[in-house]
């Protein structure tokens, strides 16, 4: 069996080359397989696994009581919670969610296992369900944002509705589980975070974290839907532990529909003042971020993000911004891709648009006027955060520029007056990106090859390319004389892995300065072999940004939208491929495009999810994805010395914002005034009729 995690290139994943978690051959193991709540909420009245614990093939059945012993999923508290909602391995006494796993089934075949399933009685005394209080909020405030809303000549408001979307990455969750001989356990894992995810299994599990090796092989995408540990891998790595044997779970498409964390779901209400001159003075807002019935471990980072980041790039000083997170009887939620920045975007550049329309400023202008200088940088918003450096207005005229922005506004009138629904939607937005230390060991052979070992982990982001071209240029080396190798806790430096748009600016930093450091010793006389190891702890977040402008027409008979332009500028400060940043944009763009344009998951009233295939939840294709046009600036960061800054979610944060405004935009001439996500024909059609009608 392989363990020789040389990470692939992006063409070998092509190819088909990868190995990921189901690849990994694991002779006499055990399928994990559930029996899953049917009801959104109820006590449990009788659970009777005794005709299916003899059923052929079956190993064993646990319920709830098997695993009441094990610990809670550690939560990351960037709001507090004030009381935490127990994470359950299996339901505990009652059900949360339809989908909620009540029973763990091992079996020798993954067919006998959805048999026994079949087997098991389970009675629910079903309840109602309803929506509880928060159980985490948090105000921003600063300054007297009330008194000055009194005051000012022009007040706007929107409302930002996001859907609750499934992040859908190719490859669903998976884990495989072995016993050592030595007792611990062998952990492959479809995950962004390796180390993390041994940390959270060690205590929860209550075995010692040097036991267990945790390897994320390739992942087919996360998009922070794998970031968190699941009950159902908990419990498979429990059942390895307790039996003795290897385990192994790979959800199905419904499955992961079903109980894998689903993104955004927030509700958002702005307000925001301006003096005459159209320069704003003061932001009201109300966050509503709906959680599921468990919390997975970034559970609270999208309803803070939306928060913390809301004011953007604006030099709007006085705010006050209430974020409530309230559980629902539903899957968790978490981030995923953009996680909260989405949100923040929209409703700000929602306030924008209207500010514009109300004051007669064109759109360009309106930001202008509002977006701080380079010179201002490093500054501290009202919410607290530091802004590292950027030229943001710069980006606008580069953007009002490549776009050809005064043709198309030419082109729009014209359309119009020949009866066209047609319009423009700009964008403005900003991506920080993490936090924190990554490690990295760099090891020079003798040969002259270089072997990087990244704490980091990736799921498809062609890292093998760019901390190969970071190490290249350090040591003037070609990089094809560089190997990558993460995701191994057994092998790899400790790190934390592949979330928040960090792994360039700060596990790229540590290869970096690793390389220097084994640079220099070689300068001094040092004879190869040579290893350094570096822990690069970043001085402050990387705020990366950008400006989308979107071009979109609406068939005035059928609603149909049609992307007909969408020009993206951005800067990620000092970029190491260009290729894979390009990718970037254009991949998240289009996630962009499914969010504002197609995606949201339904539940009825009484929490039955509606949508559970992709024969009911459409996501973009690649028709979908519009012609783009890319550029870029470059404003390298102060806080890492590539000064680089996060990009991977760039196009799913700016997407939506350019898209509604673009939407309502062409929706205009009929007096639409705003619409909500998803931007379907439906939505279309039926805000033309209303408009029509009025
Ligand atoms: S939503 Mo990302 O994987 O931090």
């Amino acid at each position: 069996m392989t363990t020789d995690l040389r990470a692939p290139t992006p063409q070998a994943l092509l190819r088909g080359a990868g190995q990921y978690t189901a690849d990994i051959a694991l002779p006499g193991a055990l399928w994990a397989v559930f029996l899953r709540s049917d009801e959104a909420s109820g006590r449990i009245a009788s659970l009777d696994i005794e005709e299916a614990k003899a059923m052929p093939g079956i190993h064993a059945v646990h319920t709830g009581a098997d695993v009441a012993h094990s610990g809670g999923l550690p939560v990351n508290e960037v709001i507090p919670v004030a009381a935490m909602p127990r994470f359950a391995v299996l339901a505990q006494g009652r059900v949360e969610a339809v989908g909620q796993p009540v029973a763990g089934i091992l079996a020798e075949t993954r067919s006998a296992g959805l048999d026994a399933a079949d087997e098991i009685w389970l009675e629910l005394d079903v309840d109602d369900a309803g929506v509880d209080a928060p159980i985490a909020e948090k105000t921003w405030t600063h300054g007297d944002a009330a008194d000055i809303m009194a005051r000012a000549a022009h007040v706007v408001r929107a409302e930002v509705i996001h859907p609750r979307t499934a992040p859908l990455s190719l490859e669903t969750r998976q884990i495989a589980v072995r016993p050592e001989a030595d007792g611990g356990l062998t952990i492959w894992h479809s995950g962004q975070t390796p180390h993390r995810t041994r940390q959270h299994l060690a205590q929860m599990l209550g075995i010692d974290a040097g036991l267990l090796r945790v390897i994320t092989p390739d992942v087919g995408g996360a998009f922070g839907m794998k970031a968190s540990l699941y009950p159902e891998e908990v419990y498979c790595v429990w059942a390895a532990h307790q039996l003795q044997r290897p385990v192994r779970w790979s959800a199905t498409r419904s499955e992961d529909f079903l109980s894998a964390t689903h993104g955004r779901g927030i509700h958002m209400q702005g307000a925001l003042a301006f003096d005459a001159d159209g320069r704003a003075q003061a932001l009201e807002a109300h966050v509503q971020a709906p959680l599921g019935h468990w919390l997975p471990n970034s559970a609270l980072i999208p309803g803070w993000n939306a928060a913390r980041i809301l004011p953007g790039g604006y030099r709007v000083e006085a705010l006050k911004i209430l974020t409530e997170t309230t559980p629902e009887s539903r899957a968790a939620t978490g981030i995923y891709r953009g996680a909260g920045r989405p949100e923040a975007a929209a409703l700000i550049e929602r306030l924008m648009d209207k500010a514009a329309r109300k004051l007669d400023l064109d759109p360009f202008e309106i930001r202008l006027r509002n977006l701080r200088e380079p010179e201002e940088m490093p500054v501290l918003t009202g919410t607290g955060q530091t802004l590292d450096s950027g030229d943001y207005a710069g980006v606008l005229r580069l953007l009002r520029d490549v776009s050809g922005y005064d043709a198309r506004l030419a082109e729009v009138a014209h359309r119009r007056e020949q009866g066209q629904l047609v319009g423009l939607g700009l964008g403005f937005f900003l991506e920080p990106s993490g936090e924190g230390w990554e490690s990295a060991r760099v090891t020079w052979s003798k040969d002259g090859r270089v072997l990087i070992e990244s704490g980091s982990s990736a799921q498809g982001q062609a890292r093998v390319r760019s901390y190969a071209a970071i190490a290249a240029e350090a040591l003037s080396l070609s990089s094809d004389q560089v190997d990558v190798r993460y995701g191994d806790t057994a092998t790899c430096p400790e790190g934390i892995g592949a979330v928040a748009s960090r792994s360039t600016a700060i596990g790229g930093s540590a290869v970096h300065e690793a390389c220097l450091a084994l640079r220099r010793a070689r300068e001094a006389g040092s004879a190869l072999p040579l290893t350094e190891e570096v822990r690069f702890e970043t001085k402050g977040q990387t705020w990366g940004y950008g400006a989308y402008l979107v071009q979109m027409s609406v068939d005035a008979e059928t609603g149909a939208p049609r992307i007909e332009a969408a020009f993206c500028v951005d800067d990620a400060g000092h970029v190491v491929d260009v290729q894979g940043a390009a990718d970037q944009i254009v991949g998240g763009f289009a996630q962009g495009v499914g969010a504002a344009m197609m995606e949201a998951v339904h539940y009825d009233s009484s929490g039955q999810l509606l949508t559970a295939s992709l024969m009911d939840y459409a996501v973009p294709r690649a028709d979908s994805v519009p012609p783009m046009t890319l550029a870029d600036m470059h404003t390298p960061s102060p806080m890492n010395p590539l000064g680089a800054k996060g990009l991977g979610e760039a196009g799913t944060i700016g997407a939506p914002a350019a898209i509604l405004n673009a939407a309502i935009d062409a929706l205009a001439p009929l007096g639409v005034e705003d619409l909500q996500m998803p931007l379907t024909s439906q939505t279309l059609w039926t805000a033309i009729q209303a408009a029509r009608d009025a």
